[in-house]
């Protein structure tokens, strides 16, 4: 199962609401593809991660069921790729206690994650809020990963997982992989439609501004045709133009063609015939996808038995790595 040529990566995911177009464009798209290129991928919905902030306990079930089956709707390969539960694999948490005896608390203060949502949470800046970083770093480092595909937000974190790694294997040998942030090629950042300048969001409050990847095409093309676009009403790319520039960059990202195209495509069409073309990709983009995902939730049995089946080989690979820690700094065994 483990091979040692491959390169492994790792990713994880919040599953603290429904996945949004950004998430899909920007990250578990990409991540999929990753499979086919002769990676040995390790995902994981982080389930732990998302109790930093309040959740209602029944919505965090369905969100984690609702995100594995969107990923097997997606075409994640169980054969090729590790895909599990993170509070189904012990080892996160224990490693997480032991780095966090080898973590500062000045370089967690220092995490702008941290400092964000302590300022958007101020009732509830909880330890688990603060020590983030080290459940971050013990996902990473349990699996030996090579590469951590993320968006420029998570790579602070990837930088103390790698500090966390350097440090440990710097006083008892030789002991992580020091893993590399991998910041995708094509960047697809999907901003709000409602506000081009902040980037579509889960937990966004105004639910025009983001679509869901389990929008039906009606909602889908509603919330298109509202999109915020910029005065003037040509289909051109340029600066100050974020609402035409969003679309562009969703359409690019959906159709493959070059904003050049999408350029010569529109040309004298304007913003009216834009927006519903956008949205007609965008529904043909996810309907597939939307029709295996319906399939699979429905069938609980199913969804059931595959992550049940999938935490073992987790945590075969985490136990592994956690032996060798807790034998170097002296756990009786
Ligand atoms: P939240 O709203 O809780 O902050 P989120 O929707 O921003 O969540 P995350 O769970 O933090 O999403 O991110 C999962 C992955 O999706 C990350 O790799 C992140 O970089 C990527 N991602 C999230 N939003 C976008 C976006 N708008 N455009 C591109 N990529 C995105
Ligand atoms: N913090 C990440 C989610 C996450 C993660 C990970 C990503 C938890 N553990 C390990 C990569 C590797 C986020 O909020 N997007």
């Amino acid at each position: 199962m483990e091979n040692q040529e491959k390169k492994r990566i790792l990713s994880m995911y919040q599953c603290t609401g429904t996945f949004t177009l950004g998430n899909y464009l920007g990250a578990l798209r990409n991540h999929i593809k990753l499979q086919e290129e002769g990676y040995d991928c390790v995902y994981a919905l982080a389930d732990l991660h998302a109790l930093t902030v309040r959740q209602v306990p029944a919505e965090l079930r369905k969100y984690t069921k609702e995100a594995y089956a969107f990923l097997l709707a997606m075409g994640l390969n169980l054969e090729k790729t590790v895909f599990f539960i993170q509070s189904q694999v012990p080892q996160h948490a224990e490693l997480a206690w032991i780095l966090n005896c080898y973590t500062q608390f000045g370089e967690l203060s220092r995490m702008t994650q941290f400092k964000d949502k302590s300022a958007k949470h101020a009732d509830n800046i909880n330890a688990g809020l603060f020590t983030y970083p080290c459940l971050m770093a013990a996902d990473i480092l349990l699996y030996q990963a090579d590469y951590v595909p993320v968006g420029a937000d998570q790579k602070q974190h990837v930088e103390i997982a790698r500090d966390i790694a350097e440090r440990f294997n710097g006083i008892y040998g030789d002991t992580f992989t020091v893993p590399e942030p991998m910041i995708p090629k094509h960047g697809a950042r999907v901003m709000s439609l409602q506000n081009p300048l902040s980037k579509m969001s889960k937990s966004d409050e105004n639910q025009n501004g983001n679509i869901s990847v389990l929008d039906d095409p009606d909602t889908i093309m509603r919330k298109f045709k509202r999109a915020k676009t910029d005065s003037g009403s040509e289909v051109r790319f340029g600066e100050g133009k974020d609402g035409v520039n969003n679309l562009m960059g969703i359409y690019a990202a959906v159709t493959g063609k070059t904003f050049e195209e999408i350029e010569r495509e529109f040309e004298g069409k304007g913003y009216g015939e834009f927006k519903p073309a956008v949205a007609e990709a965008v529904i043909a983009e996810l309907r597939p996808i939307q029709e295996r995902y319906r399939e699979i939730v429905a069938d609980k049995a199913f969804l059931e038995q595959t992550y049940r089946e999938q935490a073992p080989r987790a945590q075969a690979i985490a136990q592994r790595t956690l032996s060798k820690v807790m034998k170097k700094v002296g756990l009786v065994q």
